[in-house]
């Protein structure tokens, strides 16, 4: 069976481009996300084009679901932990606990159980990567950044902890922290949907990265030499300096 990329929130933006470059890297390609119907079309799009691809309805935050997911899987060589968002842009003083808790139960609980029942697995394949999609949200405060900026800080630990505990073992564990991206969902479901404010977050800037930018850094830091770790890569625009350095035209 050929080596077996496990992709979480597969169904759309950086989850979704980096199944298609997975795919195009000759692996085959489990795609896990809760909407099924969107990860069963992506699925027919990357087999219409000879990829081995596995559909599997799943949220990460279900860990009785997870464990039977893993339980599933006869080969894991790759895990890329994608699956993650913001809700709000609330100041501290103002945020919903709510908001904070869901984004911890995806950006970090969702990390802890894909990747703790898959490591078995990835420890038998004798050379598997753990990825894990964080952001510069992970490496620095912004107003406004509240739940998410220490959800992502929490993945960013969890790499950061992950590694250093692997030592010794055939595992290699990467991060990759994108700034400013634009997919069709991120900002939206940040905002709970509304549009204005989704499309203030890109005003200006003539380009900001595509999932596509993403997920071709993720493939470039899975398909080094097995030797080579990729601790941490953080991208961003060229408009995007830093989280508060962003060039806006007009
Ligand atoms: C997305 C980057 O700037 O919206 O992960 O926090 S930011």
């Amino acid at each position: 069976m050929s080596r077996t990329a496990v992709v979480t929130g597969a169904s759309s933006g950086i989850g979704a481009a980096t199944a298609r470059r997975l795919a195009e890297a000759g692996y085959r390609v489990v795609l896990a996300a809760r909407r099924a119907d969107r990860i069963e079309s992506l699925a027919a799009e990357l087999r219409g084009r000879g990829a081995d691809v596995v559909v599997q309805p799943l949220d990460v935050t279900d860990r009785a679901a997870v464990e039977a997911f893993a339980a599933s899987l006869d080969r894991v060589d790759v895990l890329v932990n994608n699956a993650g968002g913001a809700i709000g842009a609330d100041y501290v003083e103002q945020a919903g606990p709510d908001d904070w808790r869901a984004m911890y139960d995806v950006n970090v609980l969702g990390v802890l159980n894909v990747t703790q029942t898959l490591l078995p697995a990835l420890r038998t394949s004798g050379d598997g990567t753990v990825v894990v999609v964080s952001s510069t949200a992970g490496h620095g405060a912004y107003e406004g950044g509240g739940g998410y900026v220490a959800a992502k800080h929490g993945a960013h630990a969890i790499a950061a902890t992950l590694r250093l505990e692997l030592c010794g073992d055939p595992i290699r564990v990467i991060e990759i922290a994108p700034g400013m991206v634009r997919t069709d969902e991120f900002a939206l479901n940040r905002f709970g949907g509304d549009e204005s404010r989704a499309a203030a977050v890109y005003q200006g800037v003539a380009e900001p990265l595509t999932a596509d930018d993403v997920a071709d850094t993720i493939a470039w830091a899975v398909t080094r030499p097995s030797h080579v770790n990729i601790d941490l890569l953080v991208v961003r625009p060229r408009a995007q300096a830093a989280q508060h350095k962003v060039h806006r035209e007009g």
